[in-house]
């Protein structure tokens, strides 16, 4: 098996499949390549070694040979750019996919990352609570103007692809808020993706590895 990619070695969401490993396994789920796993530990994640991998310390990386890349989105770009199945052949299409995978980067998960930043880095501060009903609002304004654009499609341009598992990805970091269900559609188009064999692997075995038993050692 040649490609590895790093996992924290227990994601603090119990393999929820909240962490951004998911979305990369899910991207290798599709394709059907196999890969290992490196678990990272909390201490780890700032040595050298990891660091050699990630520049900021964080996770998922993943290395094929001689490639070590980081970043979850450039991860599934380079899965999708060499394999079929996630992107299109047809050069149009296959850009418009793509804007699809900046959108959900760049454009849907900021605001969604703000709730989780607002609830476990600034939930002491005073004016944490107030900050909250903005957060959501700014939240629901993307949330609004993406299910506008789905409206009764089953994936965001024509066939799934990347552009699609990374919004994905994305929505289902909402679900604990119930943002998600006062958007019908969003929320079918996110039950679809769980739905799919490929992603239902990739969150077992997130989830098996992220309750694994603890060694003794
Ligand atoms: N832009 C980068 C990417 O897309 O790869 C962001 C990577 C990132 O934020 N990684 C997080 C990380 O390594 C893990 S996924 N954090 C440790 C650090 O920065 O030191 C974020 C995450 C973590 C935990 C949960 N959870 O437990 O619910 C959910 C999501």
């Amino acid at each position: 098996m040649s490609i590895i990619i790093s996992a924290f070695d227990r994601s603090p969401d119990g393999g929820r499949g909240l962490a951004r490993d998911t979305r990369v396994r899910w991207a290798l789920e599709e394709v059907g390549v196999d890969y290992g796993v490196r678990p990272v530990a909390w201490q780890a994640m700032q040595e050298p070694a990891h660091l050699a991998r990630h520049p900021f310390g964080q996770i998922p990386t993943f290395e094929d040979g001689g490639l070590t890349l980081f970043e979850s989105g450039a991860i599934v770009f380079h899965i999708a750019d060499r394999h079929a199945s996630l992107l299109p052949e047809a050069p149009e299409a296959r850009a418009r996919a793509i804007s699809w995978m900046f959108a959900a980067l760049n454009t849907v998960e900021p605001p969604i990352l703000d709730i989780q930043t607002a609830m476990f880095q600034e939930g002491e501060q005073p004016w944490a609570k107030a900050r909250m009903p903005l957060i959501h609002e700014r939240v629901r304004g993307r949330l609004r103007q993406l299910a506008a654009r789905l409206g009764d499609a089953d994936w965001l341009d024509g066939a799934f692809s990347a552009g699609d598992l990374l919004m994905v990805s994305v929505l289902l970091r909402l679900r604990s808020s119930g943002l998600l269900d006062e958007f019908a559609n969003l929320a079918a188009y996110v039950a679809r993706g769980e739905a799919r064999p490929a992603y239902r692997r990739a969150f077992e075995a997130q989830r098996a590895f992220n309750t694994r038993p603890q060694s003794a050692g």
